[in-house]
């Protein structure tokens, strides 16, 4: 078995390069081939530097995660790190892609480092429940100002090659070939001499005890149960303050029962979930059409929603409207969102500019005729989405895929108003479109295998996150989210406030509670959903008539200043309203409840089991392909805390 890190010599020069694709992660293969290196060239007296480069697209992406639900295995990343970081000549780190990780603790134990310019350079265990493991509370501290590694650690964010530069994470940004610019480094440290290894060198910065403790308690408030913030700030202090023999210690320790934790195994579960949602087994070989001009049809919020994203990833776009006022407000609204990205630092202006470049605004369907795919998102009435797609069937190619992004109306009643159904598939989107990675793809009684498969391969070049559901009254999110909002209006009625039923959900670690989250969206889509399957509601079915009558007094949330809670002029959150809970007091007796105080845990498994149980029929009918992707779909979209790792997860389903 030849080892993925190999070493060549040139000039008195060692390359160490490592090659373990797909992102070079840090395998026991590679960290013993890392070792062996470090030995060879110690003992080669005609090296006098080393540089660290990696095969591929990447430098390494961190730890082999793959690993972690596996006994450790020596030799252990830190004592790997610290044979480099003691070798006999100076190491320099040629960082190529992403270093991110141990990838990144690897390249802060070598001597000095160099950057390729687009590289990025980050820790982000935090967001595997971890901290970093293998000297990186130790090194980043010894490198970088204190406010940065902070970040750093607790969010996870990584950094690009000019802020590393200018915070001293690296010493040098190459021009234009990475390995010849290290070498030239190298040769430069072969005459100047070794540098101090990092972890000889003093903190940037020793903080009093109680800037530590400050920072704790706005941490802690903010991570919504998430233990990884805190611990990742705890380490760095311990990185800054202990011996670093002690220091070491205590990461290793902390890293290690952070990794048995049940929230990192939350977390570690949902990064390979969210991996695996793509095409099912039966599409693997199906060519997509290939996707250069797409179409939208609607410019409101989710239009111009969906039509930036695309326009983000490099697509051409044309959207539809009614007439000249409309498209006009939509490219507006378009505009808008792109310089929002702009002015977040997403987006440069040469990229703003060429983006609405590749943008035009219709007055009529005529222009999307050349599309390779349509997408409609025009209002939620099923005559009018038969109309658009009759309307976009005599005006587009013949072979171009048309969507919907309905949220729960039948797909394939709207394929039928088409001459060929099998083109026709869902896309449903969320709100904002451009920033949601979430894609609920739908999957249509007729809809061929290509059509399909282009509507996985728009979702990939948007990096969304796809999600295979069949047709049913809101496919997988919606659906459940229905089921339990019901749940949460019958605790009502047995007992319990809104602002009691939102507290728990946050204490669980929601951001927002159910009823907050109506209030922000608006009652009456719900409401108008509920009126049209009145008519077809089991008489036996247990129904609550508060959200109703709370509608019916024309409160509709935040948009009319009322819905659920009060928002008095100006007020930045809801605030409990009596005229709700009479309404709710009212109910409970007119339905003869007596009314009990019901615990946050009590509310909490109520609204879990609701959810496992519509997730289990959501299964059963063959509308989700698997457990993990309802998972993927309700913490992508519908705020299910992360680091619980979703509704199946929590209910003992492990991959
Ligand atoms: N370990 C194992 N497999 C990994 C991996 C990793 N660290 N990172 C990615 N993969 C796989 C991924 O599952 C997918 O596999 C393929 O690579 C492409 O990934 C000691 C303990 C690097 C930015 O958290 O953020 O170091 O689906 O689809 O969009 O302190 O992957 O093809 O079979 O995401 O181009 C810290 C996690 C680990 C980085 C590339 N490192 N990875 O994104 O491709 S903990 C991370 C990423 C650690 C130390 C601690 C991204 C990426 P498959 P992809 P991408």
């Amino acid at each position: 078995m030849t080892s993925p890190v190999t070493v060549s010599i040139a000039d008195g020069v060692a390359l160490v390069t490592i090659d373990n694709p797909p992102v070079n992660a840090l395998s026991q293969a590679v960290r013993q081939g890392i070792e062996d290196a470090v030995n060879a060239i110690d003992a080669d007296q005609n090296v006098d530097a080393a540089v660290l480069t990696c095969a591929g697209r990447t430098f390494v992406a961190g730890a082999d995660i793959k690993e972690f639900g596996q006994p450790p295995q020596q030799p252990y990343l830190p004592d790997v790190l610290s044979t480099v970081e003691a070798s006999r000549v100076p190491w320099v780190a040629a960082i190529n892609g992403s270093a991110l990780g141990g990838g990144l603790e690897l390249a802060m134990s070598c001597h000095a480092r160099i950057a390729a310019p687009g590289a990025k350079m980050g820790l982000p265990e935090v967001n595997l429940g971890l901290v970093p493991g293998a000297g990186g509370n130790i090194r980043l501290p010894r490198l970088v100002p204190l406010e940065t590694a902070i970040t750093m650690v607790t969010t996870g964010k990584p950094i690009g090659a000019n802020d590393a530069l200018e915070n001293g994470l690296i010493d040098r940004i190459a021009e234009d070939d990475l390995v010849a610019d290290a070498r030239a480094y190298a040769a430069d440290l072969i005459q100047s001499g070794k540098p101090t290894p990092v972890s000889e060198r003093p903190p940037k910065e020793t903080p009093e005890k109680e800037f530590w403790s400050d920072r704790e308690k706005a941490l802690a408030a903010k991570s919504r149960g998430q233990a990884s913030p805190v611990e990742a700030l705890q380490a760095l202090r311990d990185g800054i303050e202990l011996p670093v023999p002690e220091a070491a210690e205590a990461e290793r320790d902390r890293f290690l029962r952070l990794r048995g934790s049940e929230q990192a195994a939350a977390l570690r579960y949902m990064f390979f979930a969210e991996r695996n949602t793509g095409r099912p087994d039966d599409m693997r070989d199906v060519e997509p059409l290939p996707l250069k001009r797409t179409g939208v049809v609607g410019g409101g919020t989710m239009g111009a929603g969906i039509a930036t994203a695309m326009l983000l990833a490099g697509l051409r776009v044309d959207l539809a409207e009614r007439d000249a006022d409309a498209a006009e407000n939509a490219r507006d609204r378009v505009a808008g969102l792109l310089d929002g990205s702009r002015k977040r630092g997403l987006l440069s202006d040469a990229a703003y500019t060429d983006a609405l470049s590749r943008f035009t605004a219709h007055e009529s369907f005529e222009g999307l005729a050349e599309c390779d795919l349509v997408i409609e998102a025009v209002f939620e009435d099923m005559a009018v989405k038969k109309d658009v797609f009759s309307e976009l069937d005599r005006i587009c190619r013949k072979d171009a895929v048309l969507a919907s992004n309905t949220s729960y109306l039948d797909i394939n009643e709207m394929a039928r108003a088409t001459g060929d159904p099998t083109r026709v598939l869902g896309l449903h989107f969320f709100s904002p479109a451009h920033i949601m990675k979430l894609l609920e793809l739908v999957r249509t009684d007729d809809v061929s295998p290509k059509a399909l498969a282009t509507g996985f391969a728009l979702a990939k070049t948007l990096r969304k996150i796809p999600v295979l559901s069949g047709v049913c009254d809101g496919f997988i999110g919606n659906r459940i989210m229905s089921a339990y909002r019901r749940e949460c209006d019958f605790i009502l009625e047995e007992g319990a406030l809104p602002h009691e039923v939102d507290a728990a959900m946050q204490g669980y670690g929601f951001a927002m509670g159910i009823y907050a989250v109506q209030d922000m969206s608006g009652l009456d889509i719900a409401w108008a959903t509920r009126k049209r399957r009145a008519p077809t509601r089991p008489a036996e079915e247990r129904y609550s008539r508060i959200a109703d009558r709370i509608c019916e007094l024309g409160r509709f949330g935040r948009k009319t200043g009322s819905g659920w809670y009060a928002y008095p002029e100006g007020a930045k959150s809801g605030r409990p309203d009596p005229v709700v809970e009479q309404i709710i007091l009212e109910e409970s007796e007119r339905l003869g409840i007596e009314r009990k105080q019901l615990s946050s845990d009590e509310i909490i498994d109520r609204i879990l089991s609701t959810m496992q149980a519509e997730a289990r029929a959501v299964l059963d009918e063959g509308i989700a392909l698997k457990p993990s992707d309802i998972d993927v779909t309700l913490v992508n979209g519908f705020g299910f805390p992360r680091h619980r790792g979703g509704p199946m997860f929590a209910a003992g389903y492990r991959d």
